[in-house]
This record gives structure tokens, C-alpha cells and sequence, in this order.
């Protein structure tokens, strides 16, 4: 029998047969990763930059969590949490000291996280601030995105992420992003608990608040006794340029909510933190999860996060960000609308040319090398691991100047 060795199509076709359609993914098929590079089935490489929507901060492979992984996996991969292991409480010290709160509830995902961080404020709003029972709202803003849940989506004002999932769990109120008269006016209602933020909205495009928004959103917050909640499990973990995007304010979450690059894009781990009087409104048997504070995903995050201080991940992405943003700025391509980003978490606008779309512009940098993916159509996020060099970032660069030029 011939060695009849699949080709990308073999691949697609045969996710396309047995897979769920809920994603459409770029027309490449990945086999391998390391560091900022992966390769296809056929052995050709590109540069990732997409990091998995920013879980591979610390690049793809890394020994030093790999290690982690394996070492662990010989030993204990999960307990439950119906009893103690020697790992978890080695991983909430770690945490609560690496971020700087008293107390770390562990999750899997960045959603069960969200959910995770809902369920506490509404508590913490009845148990601390006294709302009547079942009438706790959260303010959220407009072109959210913090997972697909029911109650996620009931959020969200994207009709990608709600429509057709209802009904929808009630409590939650929208104001604009960036509108801190918007959020003074709902901060006036007593049964406000919390208000949930991205620090940069990832998904809606890399919307960078105006500086100041972080931090008088948040004295607006104190000042209403309302719990401020970050998501920053895609602005999280160095990829703006500061461990936090909050940090860029020297704004502290009362409740901050991570995941993906928490533990390097090898294992899911997420989880909230918060000090005390929050996280304690939690009682035994009120919350849980099968995997959550498992030891395995425990000692891969302790890996992942020694790696983004002893490589200086967010001092590499606030220098080499300044650069993306200055060299795509400087492209002279008449399909390039703006350029906007924090550290080497950016996002260059597209205006279609010709019939040729942000995808276009992506399906021919794959050609050329280097994979990216659309947002919302018209905008592509950059956002390659943060072990990247200088060097290796010109070249990508390069790729993407001439992938434009292909378009003039
Ligand atoms: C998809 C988006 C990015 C997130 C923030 C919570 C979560 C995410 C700020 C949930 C997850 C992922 C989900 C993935 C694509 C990707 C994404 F385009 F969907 F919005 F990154 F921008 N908070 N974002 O960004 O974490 O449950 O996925 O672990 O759903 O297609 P998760």
C-alpha cells in the first residue's frame, strides 16, 4: 500500500466531517510549535501571531513549562478538590504573592472564571452590601467579550455571540466603553455590585480606553461601594506591555480574572483573585469544578509565570509593541485605516480594496509566512508570543509590508 500521506485538505475534510462547525479557521493545518514559530503539515513555517489569542505568551513549547508538565504528570495529574493535595496550596501562595491578594479561587477557563467572578459579587452584593436578594446588577460595557456561556453571552451586545441562545440571564446593565458619564449614571443605583471590564477590549478590536478611563472608572466604583472587575485573560500575563493592563493606571481590581497565558498555552488553567472579604462570601460546597486547582495545570502555571519575569516578557512587549505600532504606521498602503494597541497586543484596521478583505490580506501573509487572523471583519490582531526578538519581529514585519504591497 502506497504510503498515502494526507495532504491540508485530508486534514480539513476531515474536521469539516467530524467536527463541529463552529469555528472557520484559516486555510492552514498545524503539526508543530516553538517559540514564536509553528509549522504546517507540509513542513512549511510561519510566524504565529496570534499566540492563540494570547495564551502562548511565553512561546510555543517552552522547556521550562513542558518540563513542568511531564515532571508532574508522572506524579499526580488530579485529585478532585475532595481532598487536599501537595500542590495546590504551593500554587494559591505563589499566586496570591506573584498578584498580590490575599486569596485565589482556581478555575479552567477564562469563562468559568467570569462565571466564577459573577457568582462572587452577587454574593459579596447581598452578603456585604446589603442588595435585596436576587436584585444584584453588574454593570458591563458595550462589545464585551468574556466567553460563551449563557449567562456570558447574556452580556454581550454582539449578536454572533447571543442570538438564537436565549433567554438570557437577567441583572445586567450596558454603558458604552470608554464613557465614564455613561457609568456615573448607573453607578447611582444602590443594587449596583460590581462592574465588569476589559482593561483593552481584545475581541471588539484592541480598543484602548483613553488613559485615565481605568482609574477614574474604578475611584467611581470605591466611591458607589461597587466591586471593579478586570478580565484580563487576554490583557493579562505581560501582553500590553505591564504584568496587568490595570498596572499601566496603577489600577488594583477587586476582583481580577485570568486565564490562558497563566499557564503558557500548554495546560487550561484560569482563576480569580481577590482579597478576603470577597473571595470569603464563598462557602464549602457553593462552587467548584472537577479539574479546578488540579496539579498538573498548578505546576504548569507556577512554569509559565516564572517564565514572564525571568524573560522579561512585558519590559520585551512594551519596546517591541512601540515598534509594531511605529513600523505599521509607516506603511504606505491605502488598505491600512489605523493602527491602535498596547504593548504587542495591536490590531491593524482594514479597508477592503478591490473585493479584497481583511481575510485576503490574512490567507497571503499565510502564503508569505506568517499567520494571523481577523476580527470583526475588517480588523487584524497582531499579537505574536512575547519571547519574540527585534529581529524576529522586523522580519515579520517585512512579511507584512509585503503581503500588503501584493494588494496596491
Ligand atoms: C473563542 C475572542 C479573543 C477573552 C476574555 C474571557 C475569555 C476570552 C477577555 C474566555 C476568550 C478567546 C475565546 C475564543 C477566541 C478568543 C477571543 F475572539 F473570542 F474574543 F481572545 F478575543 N475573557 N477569548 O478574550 O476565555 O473560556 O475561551 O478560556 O471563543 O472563539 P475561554
Amino acid at each position: 500500500m502506497a504510503n498515502t500521506k494526507m495532504t491540508p485538505a485530508d486534514y480539513i475534510a476531515r474536521e469539516d466531517k467530524y467536527g463541529a462547525h463552529n469555528y472557520h479557521p484559516l486555510p492552514v493545518v498545524l503539526e508543530k510549535g516553538e517559540g514564536i514559530h509553528v509549522w504546517d503539515v507540509e513542513g512549511k513555517k510561519y510566524f504565529d501571531f496570534l499566540s492563540a489569542y494570547s495564551a502562548v505568551n511565553q512561546g510555543h513549547c517552552h522547556p521550562k513549562i513542558i518540563n513542568a508538565l511531564t515532571e508532574q504528570a508522572k506524579e499526580l495529574t488530579l485529585t478532585s478538590r475532595a481532598f487536599y493535595s501537595s500542590v495546590l496550596g504551593e500554587f494559591e501562595e505563589y499566586m496570591t504573592k506573584y498578584f498580590g491578594y490575599d486569596k485565589v479561587l482556581p478555575m479552567n477557563t477564562g469563562a468559568e472564571a467570569d462565571e466564577t467572578a459573577l457568582k462572587l459579587c452577587r454574593r459579596w452584593g447581598y452578603d456585604k452590601k446589603g442588595i435585596p436578594e436576587n436584585e444584584a446588577k453588574i454593570i458591563v460595557c458595550a462589545e464585551n467579550f468574556h466567553g460563551r456561556t449563557i449567562t456570558i453571552i447574556s452580556m454581550s451586545t454582539d449578536p454572533d455571540s447571543y442570538k438564537g441562545f436565549g433567554p438570557f440571564t437577567p441583572g445586567f446593565v450596558t454603558v458604552p466603553y470608554n464613557d465614564l458619564d455613561a457609568l456615573a449614571k448607573e453607578l447611582e443605583d444602590p443594587n449596583v455590585a460590581g462592574f465588569l471590564v476589559e482593561p483593552i477590549q481584545g475581541e471588539a478590536g484592541v480598543f484602548v480606553p483613553d488613559n485615565g478611563y481605568l482609574k477614574k472608572a474604578y475611584e467611581m466604583c470605591k466611591a458607589k461601594n461597587v466591586l471593579f472587575i478586570a478580565d484580563e485573560v487576554q490583557t493579562g500575563v505581560a501582553r500590553t506591555g505591564k504584568l496587568l493592563a490595570c498596572d499601566h493606571e496603577g489600577v488594583r481590581p477587586d476582583m481580577l480574572i485570568l486565564g490562558k497565558a497563566i499557564s503558557g498555552g500548554v495546560f487550561p488553567v484560569s482563576a480569580v483573585l481577590a482579597d478576603d472579604d470577597v473571595m470569603l462570601v464563598i462557602k464549602p460546597g457553593e462552587h467548584g469544578s472537577t479539574y479546578g486547582g488540579n496539579p498538573l495545570g498548578c505546576k504548569v502555571a507556577i512554569a509559565a509565570l516564572d517564565v514572564v519575569k525571568d524573560e522579561k516578557l512585558a519590559e520585551n512587549a512594551e519596546r517591541l509593541g512601540q515598534i509594531f505600532r511605529d513600523e505599521m504606521s509607516s506603511i504606505d498602503s491605502d488598505m491600512i485605516e489605523l493602527v491602535r494597541g498596547k504593548g504587542l497586543l495591536n490590531a491593524v484596521a482594514i479597508k477592503p480594496k478591490n473585493g479584497k478583505t481583511a481575510w485576503d490580506v490574512c490567507v497571503a501573509m499565510k502564503d508569505n509566512g506568517l499567520i494571523a487572523k481577523p476580527t470583526h471583519e475588517h480588523i487584524i490582531r497582531f499579537a505574536p508570543p512575547l519571547v519574540i526578538t527585534e529581529e524576529e519581529l522586523r522580519e515579520a514585519i517585512e512579511i507584512i509590508k509585503k503581503t500588503l504591497a501584493q494588494f496596491a
